[in-house]
């Protein structure tokens, strides 16, 4: 399940960044706002994935701060973005009712499902790293690239907007076997490398407490987001010219017109033990 660890790791994770840049803190790579690129730009052209900021999207990481990666075994880092030509990231309706909605206010709603885990918070997980491609989309490769971070940050934005939700409604702390693999998943089963946790203690409402993430851009100002505007009917922040592209000359549009959607995403966690 993702999240029993994201927390704890995102937490020792800035701590260690910290200790080289005191000012550092996670974004968060809002992927739900790229849905808004379905038809032109679409998604795979998001902002996210230029020069500008993670790199090209489709094949060996050529652009950007992380071109020409190497990882522990001297393999390059490359994705494949939109690899099924699906286009198709999270699904707005989900994800809000797992933030917002009361009725879905315990975990088993939302954790694995194997029956139907497209709508859980671990299957919304899993289509963006398949979206990604490339070693995102290989369970254990996936942290070779930069954007796991930013994508495991949003996850547990969410994560913790559905703790808040649940601390709000007096709701007892809770632990839910995921899947078949009860030996695995056994709340007292000490975790992978944090071996003074169990699992439960991964999922505690008290780990989500000490996380503090801004708020996705909302309209009206959208963050004051220099890649977003809001669209007025949808109340959504969106890529800021894809209504308005048409008047926009060749040029821009075709260079320019993907970044002006993406960036917004990132936003601050801020954690501390
Ligand atoms: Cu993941």
């Amino acid at each position: 399940m993702a999240q029993s660890f994201s927390s704890p790791i995102f937490n020792r994770f800035e701590t260690a960044l910290r200790q080289k840049n005191k000012k550092v803190t996670i974004p968060y790579w809002d992927s739900l706002l790229d849905n808004y690129m379905d038809n032109d730009p679409t998604p795979s052209e998001s902002v996210v994935f230029t020069e500008e900021f993670l790199g090209n999207g489709k094949g060996i990481v050529r652009t950007g701060p992380f071109k020409f990666w190497k990882d522990v075994n001297n393999c390059t880092l490359q994705r494949s973005l939109n690899f099924n030509n699906s286009e198709t990231l999270m699904t707005h309706n989900t994800i809000d009712t797992i933030k917002n909605d009361l009725s879905v206010h315990n975990m088993k709603q939302i954790i694995y499902n194997k029956d139907n885990n497209t709508h859980t918070l671990e299957g919304q997980h899993n289509i963006v790293h398949d979206w990604v491609g490339g070693m995102m989309s290989i369970l254990d490769y996936s942290p070779r690239d930069p954007v796991f971070f930013l994508h495991h940050a949003y996850i547990d934005y969410i994560w913790t907007k559905f703790i808040q939700k649940q601390t709000a409604m007096n709701i007892e702390e809770e632990y839910e076997i995921v899947g078949d693999d009860i030996k695995r998943h056994h709340p007292n089963r000490t975790m992978d490398c944090f071996y003074w946790m169990t699992n439960a203690d991964g999922l505690k409402a008290r780990l989500a407490s000490n996380v503090r993430y801004e708020d996705s851009p909302a309209c009206p100002d959208c963050g004051h987001s220099k890649y977003l505007k809001c669209h007025k009917s949808l109340n959504r922040c969106v890529p800021g010219d894809k209504f308005t592209r048409a008047g926009i000359d060749g040029i821009h549009s075709a260079l320019f017109t993907p970044m002006l959607f993406s960036l917004v995403y990132f936003t601050t966690s801020i954690m501390s033990i």
